[in-house]
């Protein structure tokens, strides 16, 4: 990810504060924002942030135990300049959220899990997601290891809230950020994972890291996102990781020039009507785009755009059906006045066309007055 600011869309609004009450079920939850920002006469769009406590991002939504839960990053201000390897996105704690509507009273379940208690991370725990086999829920998570790597580790629980235990080493094989677990419905699960520049995934273009950057040439394949089956235990890879394609409808790459299409980061799979959908942030170009497909290992045809870009450079996502419909959680800078790196989580509902294909939806649009 990278973190130049969104400047034009930055310029166009600040935000509005009117979230749903969060609830607090423990006592290390103070909040990170300390003067609400609250500077325009009109609302920047027609949504609001759900979590107004906290910054949070990238949020992961699952059903779990019937209700809904968030596994989102936890911004805050670490005071760490901006750079363009994402330094100041430098997050420390996970908290998990739950619900039982949306548009309800959110709980916020606390700190789940600290860098601190993670033997071999250092900082910036980025965008986690969760799973749940058996009865033990696992939370994933990237973060950078002592020499400034990213990879992906893995921590456990016997509740969807946490706390979550770690393990002591990274995910053997795993690498960059953004890990989202996929379970099909022959009860298999996938990761998903990858994001390039901030995010180091061209640092392991040969299968080794590389201190330096390695980027394919504008008119070879884009990079891809990696998919790996995991392990009966939920906590090792089944197999090494793979390539997720990306194609056009001519069943030709995406390529790397194809900044509007290409994979960036925050990948994330749903499945509908027997369907895989592998959506994905497309970067400097600030969409959630999709493509869909019949393996979870794709390929996957590129068929649109989910959402358009929001305030804040980084655009990221989850889909989930609760309670019959289906849900995009995504996250914009509208609570912090557009800061990029100080985020918050909004929710809209997610509708398909006869044909499979999904509506657009534009969060930027102004409410009626
Ligand atoms: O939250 C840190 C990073 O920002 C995530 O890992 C990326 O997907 C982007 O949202």
């Amino acid at each position: 990810m990278h973190l130049r600011s969104f400047t034009a869309l930055t310029a166009m609004m600040l935000p509005v504060l009117l979230g749903t009450a969060c609830s607090n079920d423990t006592s290390d939850n103070t909040s990170d924002i300390q003067e609400p920002v609250n500077e325009t006469e009109e609302p920047a769009d027609s949504l609001t942030p759900i979590i107004t406590d906290l910054y949070t991002a990238d949020p992961s939504a699952h059903v779990f135990e019937g209700k809904l839960y968030l596994y989102p990053s936890h911004d805050y201000e670490s005071g760490i300049p901006e750079d363009d390897l994402g330094s100041h996105f430098d997050m420390k704690d996970y908290h998990v959220f739950s619900m039982d509507s949306v548009g309800g009273e959110i709980t916020d379940h606390g700190v789940a899990l600290s860098v601190e208690d993670v033997p071999w991370a250092e900082r910036q725990m980025w965008a986690p997601d969760a799973a749940e086999k058996d009865g033990t829920y696992y939370l994933y998570f990237p973060a950078k290891d002592k020499e400034g790597i990213f990879h992906i580790g893995v921590a456990s629980a016997d509740n969807p809230a946490g706390p979550f235990t770690p393990r002591p080493e990274p995910i053997e094989g795993s690498y960059s950020i953004d890990p989202a677990v996929f379970k099909d419905t022959d009860g298999s699960y996938y990761m998903y994972f990858g994001g390039i520049w901030g995010g180091q995934l061209q640092r392991w273009s040969s299968g080794e890291y590389s201190g330096e950057d390695t980027y394919p040439a504008e008119d070879a394949p884009a990079l891809s996102a990696k998919i790996v089956k995991l392990s009966d235990d939920m906590t090792s890879f089944a197999e090494a990781p793979r390539d997720v394609d990306l194609l056009d409808k001519a069943g030709n790459p995406i390529m790397v020039s194809d900044n509007d299409r290409r994979f960036f980061e925050a990948a994330w799979v749903h499945k509908y009507n027997d369907t895989y959908y592998f959506s994905y942030s497309t970067g400097d170009t600030h969409n959630i785009a999709y493509g869909m497909g019949d393996s979870p290992y794709g390929p996957f045809t590129y068929q649109g755009v989910i959402l358009k870009p929001v305030l804040g450079w980084t655009n990221h996502h989850s889909i989930v059906e609760y309670n019959g419909k289906w849900y995009l959680f995504f996250h914009d800078s509208s609570l912090s006045g557009g800061q990029t790196h100080l985020r918050s989580v909004k929710v809209t509902e997610l509708t398909y066309n006869e044909d499979g294909t999904i509506h657009t939806i534009d969060a930027m649009v102004k409410a009626e007055p």
